[in-house]
């Protein structure tokens, strides 16, 4: 049985919307972060980082988001998640999913979490500050690449696509947040009308406003 430890909105929606996308049999772990849960000694044993999500799959535990990801992908081949081994669209999405992983969604770290990085109070508003702008950046850029293309890799849907919603989901309290340009807001939209993704945004209790 597969199990996901998740929080609700955190970076388990990724794997959690490409379960439902999927159609396989798992549990829903909740983490407590309210009370610490992803530091607690139980927890440490699946993860030692302490961070959100963890799959586990029989006697495979796996942390990190991007890696349970692609490890669905090929998983369950079947559900369409990733094109097939070998092809320049494989080339294209693993480009996708290592540049949202790496950049976009580091780089939100010290967005939502600048005290973690400098303890100095103008410091750490200073730190945000500079890592919104380079997220508007990075989404400047993804938003080019992304142009009018129905998804990022074209006509075929992927679980990059449900990364980026994921991100562009993220940045909807930002100054400049990424819906606000018209080729994001459009695919967030997309992702959000799939029924898989309705039924993990209800799961987890994510209510309007959605991205
Ligand atoms: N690179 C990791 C990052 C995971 C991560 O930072 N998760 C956040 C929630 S989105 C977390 O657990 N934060 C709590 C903490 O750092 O204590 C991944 O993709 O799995």
């Amino acid at each position: 049985m597969l199990a996901l430890y998740y929080y609700p909105g955190n970076a388990s929606l990724l794997p959690h919307m490409m379960l439902r996308e999927i159609g396989a049999a798992f549990e829903l772990r909740l983490v407590d972060r309210t009370s610490n849960g992803q530091k607690s000694a139980e927890y440490l044993r699946l993860n030692p980082n302490g961070r959100i999500p963890v799959l586990v799959d029989g006697d495979l535990v796996l942390f990190e988001a991007a890696a349970i990801a692609l490890y669905l992908a090929d998983r369950f081949p079947e559900a369409g998640l990733a094109p097939a081994m070998g092809t320049p669209e494989r080339a294209a999405f693993y480009k996708w999913m290592v540049h949202l992983t790496n950049t976009p969604q580091a780089e939100y770290y010290a967005w939502f979490y600048p005290h973690a990085q400098v303890s100095d109070e103008a410091a750490a508003v200073a730190l945000k500050q500079a890592a919104g702008e380079r997220l508007d950046r990075m989404f400047d850029v993804i938003s080019g690449q992304l142009g009018d293309r129905t998804w990022l890799l074209g006509e075929r849907f992927s679980a990059a696509d449900l990364f980026l919603f994921m991100l562009i989901r993220w940045g909807r309290g930002m100054p400049r947040p990424p819906r606000s340009l018209p080729n994001l807001n459009a695919l967030a939209e997309r992702v959000v009308a799939r029924p898989a993704v309705q039924q993990a945004l209800e799961a987890e209790g994510i209510k309007a406003p959605l991205f």
